[in-house]
Order: structure tokens, then C-alpha cells, then sequence
């Protein structure tokens, strides 16, 4: 009957050193299934709640202990004896038993790291792999990577006021292949700091960091790589930016000297801001932005969406928060074309596949994307084949904890073997 036998909750560290919570479901057959949860640094002001100790003298206040109770005291006694199948019933359960619009009384932490563990232990008992388990048996997709090479915003100490800088191999027919692709871009990236003496060392999602000036260098850098690397830019290979613009919009004004420190007259309008993503659009071959406006300029989101919607991808993450509530008002108001897909910004997996299916069925893009802290834990590329979603972001192909994704997903790709399909850019928007 695969039904729960018991839940243990632990503090570990994330990639950043900072605690987060880690859960085995274990069922009546001893079948573990073991998640652990990310935590984000520029975090959107709706997303559910992240329960922490707050005191002050142990890991800064970081600790999840009181969420690691909230587990082992009472959500592990309402769920023992449940099926571990029955993920929409569990999950369910434990938004009755927080009662709460944003998982505030038991932590979305807690509450995350349960519902990930149980469609773990699921698929290990069923013997399927988790992606089938989640999606069933037509998986077959592997998504298009969207790589990151450099890191700016709160994601590092480089002056450089968008926060990801990726690339996008467009022309790969393998998932391999685009990882391949990828990782030459990267290599002359590199080669090209270490012969002008620039840091080589990277930020919290493994792209580089160093002492850039500003945007354009950055983008004049990676132009630069993709072209030692014999690739055309554009043709076969985009490149994707967040600008995490949440990070630096105040007094209705986009401050870009908040990152860049020595910017002059560095306060830009709305109007400004979204002329500059224009300008730079069209000087680049970028395919894809990702929060160019702050997460409550709603007015200002629509005005960039009507200047640059048609031309390339645009996509809310601290907008939507994967909340398919406030993803049915982007819609409505007609708001990016895109949305990122983070689980523990919602806070169960029946929450995230609401919310991917709406997009689904309003012609929006699902992105599925990882966090700034993270963990060796890959669940997100087995969701990314369940659903068939063409494209993920789970940061550059260095640091362990984006590895374990990437190497999951050529895993998954050798198991598919035949049946394995690669998404293809060009078919996304058409
Ligand atoms: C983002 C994410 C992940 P963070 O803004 O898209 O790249 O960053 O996890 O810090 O919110
Ligand atoms: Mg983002």
C-alpha cells in the first residue's frame, strides 16, 4: 500500500553554508525517499513563507530547527499511515494543517521538503523513475539549458547590476551536445579574463564574477567567448539575462549605482530603463530577459512587454512567484510571456504543476529553475522531463550542487536513449 511509516527531518547546509532542511519519508516497505530544500538570496516579495530560527548568535539567525520540529512534531503525525501515492491528498493535508495563505505557521521549508520526499519514496517503491512516476509514461523531453556564465546583482561582489548573465545553445540536438556547447563558451570565457588578469573565481551559481564595467563589458565579453568558441552568436547560441530588477528599483525609479557604485546620473524612469533593455536587445543577441521590471511595477511590465514581448522572451519570476494566482492576473493583463518555475516559491509539487499547467494552456513558457542556494538534491530535473519543459536554469556547469542537475538530466537522457528529445529553440515561440 506504500504507506508512510515515518518522517525525519534534519538541518543541513546549502551551497551558500547557510542551514536548510533535509526530510526522509520512509514507507511501511523501508523505501526511502530523501528531498532537501533551496533557498533563494533576491527573493520575491509573495513567495511562501521560509520559516527560520531567527537567532541571531547561531548561524545568523539562519537556522531551520523550529521548521524541523514543525515536521517531526506535527505534520509527521498527521501524515503517518497515508499513502505515499497519494501526493495531491498529502500535500492537501499539510496546506489544512497551516491553515495559512503563505505556509506562515508550519514554514513552506517544511512543508516543501515533505511533499518533494514523498514523490520520492513513491517512485522508489513503484521502481519508476521519478520523472515517469510525475509525469507518466510520455516523458521524453529534455530541456534546453540556460547556462550561466556570469554572476552580478546579490549573486556577487562584481559591480554589475543585473544579477545572471547565460547562454542558450540553440543549434544542440542533444542535451549533451548542449552542455558541450556550453562549456566551450565557458572555457574561452575564462581564457579571456585570465590572459587580461581579471578573477577567474565565481559567485554563488558558479558563472564568473570579476571586476567587469558594468553590463555592456559583460556582454561584449561573452560575445567575445562565443565567437572564439566558433559559434554564431544568435544562430547557435542566445544569450538569456535576469536582471533580478526588484534588487534595484526604488522611489519608482530603476537605480542601476546600487550595484554600480561609480554609475553617474545612474537613476533611470521606467521609460529609460526599458529604452536601455531595448537598446541593448537590439546590440546583443540576447533571446530572453528575465524580471526586467520590478515585481510590483506592474505598469511598467506591461509597457516593456508592448515594446519587446514580440521580439523575445520575457520572464516574470519575482512577478509570478509561481503562484498560479498571480500568474491568472499576468495573463490577464497581458504581462511577459514567460514564467519561472521555482518550487519553493509556492511550496508543494501540486502547487508548482498548477501552476506549470496554466501556463501551459495559456501559450506562457515554463522555465524550471533552481535556486542561489541549492543543494545537491536533482529533484528539479526529473520535474523539468516530467512535464516536457523546454527549458531549464540551473546555473553554470561548475559547483556541485548545479552538477547534480545537469549530470541527472544526461542520466535521464541515456536512460530515454531513442526515445530522448531535445527541445528545439526554434520551435518554442511558433
Ligand atoms: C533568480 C534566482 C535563481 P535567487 O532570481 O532567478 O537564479 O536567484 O535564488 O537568489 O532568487
Ligand atoms: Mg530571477
Amino acid at each position: 500500500m506504500s504507506k508512510i511509516k515515518s518522517i525525519n527531518a534534519r538541518q543541513i547546509l546549502d551551497s551558500r553554508g547557510d542551514p536548510t532542511i533535509e526530510v526522509d519519508v520512509i514507507t511501511d516497505k523501508n523505501i526511502l525517499g530523501r528531498a532537501s530544500v533551496p533557498s533563494g538570496a533576491s527573493k520575491g516579495e509573495n513567495e511562501s513563507f521560509e520559516l527560520r530560527d531567527n537567532q541571531k548568535d547561531i548561524f545568523s539567525g539562519k537556522g531551520v530547527l523550529k521548521a524541523v520540529k514543525n515536521i517531526n512534531n506535527i505534520i509527521a503525525p498527521e501524515l503517518i499511515g497515508k499513502s505515499a501515492l497519494d501526493q495531491i491528498c498529502i500535500d492537501k493535508l499539510m496546506l489544512e494543517l497551516d491553515g495559512t495563505v503563505n505556509k506562515k505557521r508550519l514554514g513552506s521549508n517544511a512543508i516543501l521538503a515533505i511533499s518533494l520526499a514523498t514523490a520520492k519514496a513513491a517512485s522508489n517503491e513503484l521502481e519508476i523513475p521519478l520523472y515517469k512516476y510525475i509525469g507518466g509514461v510520455y516523458t521524453c523531453e529534455l530541456p534546453i539549458p540556460l547556462i550561466n556564465i556570469v554572476n552580478g546583482g546579490k549573486h556577487s561582489n562584481a559591480p554589475i547590476v543585473f544579477q545572471e548573465f547565460m547562454i542558450v545553445p540553440i543549434t544542440a540536438n542533444t542535451f549533451l551536445e548542449a552542455i558541450q556547447m556550453g562549456y566551450k563558451v565557458f572555457y574561452q570565457l575564462k581564457k579571456i579574463l585570465q590572459q587580461k588578469g581579471l578573477s577567474t573565481s565565481v559567485g554563488d551559481e558558479g558563472g564568473v564574477s570579476p571586476n567587469f564595467n558594468g553590463v555592456e563589458d559583460v556582454l561584449d565579453h561573452i560575445l567575445e567567448a562565443i565567437h572564439l568558441a566558433n559559434y554564431e552568436p544568435y544562430d547557435q547560441i542566445g544569450i538569456a539575462i535576469d536582471c533580478a530588477a526588484s534588487e534595484f528599483y526604488q522611489n519608482n525609479k530603476y537605480d542601476y549605482s546600487k550595484f554600480e557604485k561609480k554609475l553617474e546620473n545612474s537613476k533611470k524612469s521606467k521609460k529609460e530603463h526599458i529604452h536601455y533593455l531595448s537598446y541593448l536587445i537590439k546590440k546583443y543577441p540576447i533571446i530572453s530577459i528575465e524580471d526586467g521590471m520590478d515585481q510590483n511595477d506592474w505598469e511598467g511590465w506591461k509597457l516593456l512587454t508592448d515594446e519587446i514581448g514580440d521580439q523575445i522572451q520575457l520572464v516574470g519570476d519575482d512577478l509570478f512567484v509561481t503562484k498560479a494566482s498571480i500568474l491568472k492576473k499576468g495573463i490577464k493583463k497581458e504581462v511577459a510571456n514567460s514564467i519561472l518555475i521555482k518550487v519553493n516559491q509556492v511550496g508543494t509539487l501540486t502547487e508548482t504543476i498548477e501552476t506549470i499547467n496554466l501556463a501551459k494552456k495559456n501559450k506562457y513558457k515554463n522555465i524550471i529553475s533552481h535556486r542561489s542556494g541549492d543543494t545537491e538534491d536533482s529533484f528539479i530535473a526529473d520535474l523539468s522531463v516530467a512535464f516536457n519543459i523546454e527549458q531549464i536554469k540551473i546555473g553554470s556547469i561548475c559547483r556541485s550542487e548545479r552538477t547534480s542537475k545537469y549530470n541527472q538530466l544526461l542520466r535521464i537522457e541515456e536512460e530515454l536513449g531513442k526515445h530522448s528529445f531535445y527541445s528545439k529553440w526554434k520551435n518554442l515561440f511558433q
